[in-house]
């Protein structure tokens, strides 16, 4: 055989090779973003989508090797792999931020996907023998971070879950606004046949005092999660129970045998139809094939709300490391078969402070995250913790204060769109004591962009090719 039909029959042979390397190897990654409503998935999402897909590579991404070591090619949007959950709506995020003034893509309120296909040279020698063109698919999910606040709510009976639930009700700071709701509930019989309307009326006073709780008092354990986020499933009697306030006074016998037409009988059987066919749900049917996670945090917004929102975003934070405990007896090990290897907590909206803060925001987010080290299994579960901005607003300069050159930031304004430069605020690197919450309240400005995205442009960001990095990095080798 001469030199010329060697090589090509070795490129055949790549060819085939790439195939079948091409059908068995692992080209896809379910990557999830959640956290509480307003913590910044949305934005995530968008900007994250748009650097990958930014032609030219406009996007600044120094910290993702593949576009670093020049072997990213492209990304585009695919089909989504699911016909039945919602599209992420990616164009009108865009165009939004593309008018003129511009603003931050509409909220959303459910669980939506979308699909990226990413090509890069391959730089691993296996792969590199067999195709010298690799695609990715990268599946987005979006999806409240509030779902994950029910998994403890799985181990529970209703009678466990509405004393719980009645402990957070009967303190400040939520005692105050719960008042009503509990005199409603004391006054009912629990053991008479249950009228439907009446049960709807006070599911829904406890509906709206949840959201009390969240837009009022920035509070962040909200249970059950879907109530405030009901979706599709808005009026449905599945969602129409809540805590029962007189557990003590109940004789156990009679509550064992109350008729399923009782007040209490009904309350019981929706919290356990509740279990099964909301939260055990999306833990089947999503959760477990999500193989990395990012959670987002807006600590600046909990810490602007005072202590009492603070510590309920600690708490909340606990509760939703939960479903990342894959120890052999955790709850979730032991219902479903969890497979995230990979989980990134992220400050979100850093751009609100001067870029020396960010890392007192990261060791804040760390006291969080890691309060429950010892007794959290993650084993093989990488956890990694990030401040960073979606989409960056302000510009940073510097200014004299007292004889001193201090960092300021400069952007517009969310409260009135003035454009304002100001030193927004030290960040505490640490639990605030008591007395720094008296003596030195936070009070962190948030900012709207400037000036409207052009087309071919990328959003400008603070650490979105290091959250890529960690999420994608390791797969594009
Ligand atoms: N300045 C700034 N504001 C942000 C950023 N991300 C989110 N926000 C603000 O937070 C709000 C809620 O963000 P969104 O993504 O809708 O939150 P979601 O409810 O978790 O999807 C937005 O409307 C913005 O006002 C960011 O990177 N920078
Ligand atoms: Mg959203």
């Amino acid at each position: 055989m001469n030199k010329e039909s060697i090589e090509k029959k070795l490129l055949k042979i790549k060819g085939k090779a790439g195939a079948i390397l091409n059908r068995t190897l692992d080209q896809q990654v379910n990557i999830a973003v959640t956290g509480l409503s307003q913590s910044g998935k949305t934005a995530f999402i968008t900007s994250l989508v748009n650097q990958l897909i930014s032609e030219n590579h406009q996007s600044e991404l120094a910290f993702f090797t593949p576009i670093v070591e020049q072997r990213f090619i492209a990304a585009k949007r695919v089909p989504q792999q699911h016909d039945l959950v919602p599209r992420f709506t990616y164009d009108e995020g865009i165009e939004r931020l593309s008018q003129n003034p511009p603003c931050f893509p509409k909220p959303t309120k459910r669980i939506s996907e979308l699909r990226l296909a990413i090509r890069y040279q391959p730089k691993s020698s296996l792969l590199k023998l067999a195709t010298d063109v690799v695609t990715l698919n990268v599946d987005f999910i979006d999806y409240p971070g509030e779902w994950l606040l029910d998994l403890p709510m799985l181990n529970q009976t209703f009678e466990e879950w509405s004393q719980q639930t009645m402990k957070l009700l009967t303190q400040e700071p939520r005692l105050s606004a719960a008042t009503d709701f509990i005199d409603q509930v004391n006054q009912l019989d629990p053991f008479a046949v249950m009228d439907e309307q009446q049960l709807a009326d006070i599911a829904q006073q406890y509906t709206e005092l949840l959201h009390t709780f969240r837009n009022d008092l920035g509070l962040s354990v909200i249970q059950p999660g879907r109530f405030i986020l009901p979706g599709d499933m808005s009026g449905a009697p599945i969602l129409q129970f809540f805590p029962f306030t007189r557990f003590d006074s109940l004789d156990k016998n009679d509550y064992q045998n109350a008729d399923d037409n009782t007040i209490i009988g009904t309350l019981r059987a929706r919290y356990i139809a509740y279990k099964a066919n909301v939260v055990r749900k999306f833990y089947k049917q999503y959760f477990v094939n999500f193989d990395r996670q990012i959670v987002l945090c807006d600590c600046l917004s909990a810490l602007n709300h005072g202590k009492a929102s603070f510590d309920d975003l600690q708490l909340a934070i606990a509760m939703i490391l939960e479903s990342f405990d894959y120890g052999k007896s955790s709850l979730l090990k032991r219902l479903f078969s969890p497979k995230i290897d990979k989980l990134l907590f992220a400050a979100t909206k850093a751009d609100h402070v001067t870029p020396e803060q960010h890392a007192n925001l990261v060791k804040l987010l760390n006291k969080m995250v890691y309060q429950k080290r010892h007794e959290l299994h993650y084993q093989s579960v990488e956890v990694k913790t990030l401040a960073l901005a979606s989409i960056r607003t302000t510009q940073v300069g510097k200014s004299r204060y007292k004889n001193q050159q201090i960092n300021v930031v400069k952007g517009k304004r969310v409260n009135d769109d003035k454009v304002i430069t100001v030193f927004p605020g030290s960040v505490p690197s640490d639990v605030p004591t008591d007395s720094t919450w008296q003596e030195s309240p936070f009070n962190f400005i948030q900012f709207a962009p400037q000036h409207p995205l052009k087309a071919h442009q990328a959003l400008p960001h603070i650490r979105m090719d290091q959250a890529l990095e960690f999420l994608l990095g390791d797969k594009m080798r």
